[in-house]
């Protein structure tokens, strides 16, 4: 938002405040300081600003340009760059949020705005479920484990998450292969839109992969408020050499697309992350891309096989 945009939105809000009587003639102040603003920045408003005022007060909405947009989020806001070339040239180069500007000690509306729009991005990511049409897609039936009490619960409690439900061990029990090679499964953790935006493109590479390999692919499934170490009873129940779990990682500022796949071979109880492997930050452009990282998940398997080991024990055999 430029300084036009901004001077629009005080001269709207402090016109409503005046009509609706808010703003009495000891605030002439606050007028004169809007007034300022706004003559100093003297152009129209380009932000659509509508004004009702209903009977009972003021009702004003504002409609403001999308501040998460690439454009928007990679426009330098430094006043005056000495080079600006070298601060779009930096700003390239990292996702921090640097040449953001500032106005005196604070940060400019429009990062405000940007901050606030990516935490409402990583909000959603954490708080909705994966949907369902994509699950169907892939066949894949649902499980839960341990947490009942919805996302709160899941947040509150990792130790539930890492348990299946008594109700999900009976389902796996009936519905899955055993003594397979590979057992994916894919789990919601911490972003459904991480799954949402990978699963298509590296789930028919693992399977592919596999097969390709001579390998057995076990029976796919999705289990909901899922923590990485709940793959240790996917292994108790199914007995595969290898399992390999998708799970949405925790969302960044803007970021809630990346997913992992963590790995172990032949997980049981009281295996910990040293006995795990992990692919991380998979997603399309700027992340590990879902396709590479499929055929990545599908070597480290073999590897695993081959080893017989997984996470430090298969570094120390490399
Ligand atoms: C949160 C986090 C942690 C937390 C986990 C605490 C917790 N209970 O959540 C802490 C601070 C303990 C941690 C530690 C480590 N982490 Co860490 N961690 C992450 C982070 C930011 C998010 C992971 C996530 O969302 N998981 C999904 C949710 C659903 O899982 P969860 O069940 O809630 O939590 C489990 C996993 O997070 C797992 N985990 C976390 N880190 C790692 C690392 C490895 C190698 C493994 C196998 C598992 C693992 O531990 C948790 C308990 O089981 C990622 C960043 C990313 N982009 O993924 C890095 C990340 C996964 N961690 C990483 C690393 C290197 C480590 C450490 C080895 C660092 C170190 N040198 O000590 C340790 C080892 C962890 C271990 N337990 O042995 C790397 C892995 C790189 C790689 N490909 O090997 C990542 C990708 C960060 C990075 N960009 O470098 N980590």
């Amino acid at each position: 938002m430029d300084d036009t945009q901004l001077a629009a939105i005080v001269d709207a809000i402090v016109r409503e405040l005046k009509e609706s009587g808010a703003v009495k003639p000891a605030a002439s102040s606050l007028d004169s300081q809007a007034a300022s603003v706004s003559t100093n920045l003297s152009s129209p408003s380009v932000v659509p600003v509508k004004s009702r005022t209903s009977g009972s007060g003021v009702n004003l909405s504002i409609d403001l340009p999308d501040p998460t947009t690439p454009q928007a989020r990679n426009t330098p806001r430094v006043k005056n760059p000495k080079d600006s070339n070298g601060l779009r040239a930096l700003m390239a180069s990292t996702t921090a949020r640097i040449g953001v500007g500032r106005a005196g000690p604070r940060y400019s509306t429009a990062s405000l705005l940007l901050f606030q729009g990516d935490h409402a991005v990583t909000q959603d990511a954490l708080y909705r479920d994966v949907d369902q049409k994509l699950l169907d897609e892939f066949n894949l039936f649902t499980v839960q484990t341990k947490v009942k009490g919805g996302k709160q619960e899941y947040l509150l409690r990792p130790d539930l998450g890492r348990q299946l439900s008594d109700d999900a061990k009976r389902t796996i029990n009936e519905k899955c292969q055993k003594n397979v090679n590979v057992q994916l499964v894919v789990g919601d953790g911490l972003s459904a839109a991480a799954i949402e935006a990978n699963l298509r493109q590296i789930f028919p590479v693992v399977k592919q992969g596999v097969q390709n390999a001579g390998l057995t692919f076990g029976t796919p499934f999705f289990i909901k408020y899922a923590r990485v170490g709940v793959m240790n009873d996917v292994g108790e129940l199914v007995k595969p050499d290898v399992v390999v779990l998708l799970i949405g990682e925790r969302p960044g500022l803007g970021r809630a697309e990346s997913m992992s796949a963590y790995m172990g071979y032949k997980p049981k109880y009281g295996d910990t992350d040293a006995d795990r492997d992990v692919v991380c930050n998979i997603f399309e452009n700027g992340g590990t891309n879902p396709l590479e990282a499929g055929a990545y998940v599908v070597q480290i398997a073999q590897k695993m096989r081959k080893n017989q080991a997984s996470g430090v024990k298969l570094k120390l055999a490399k």
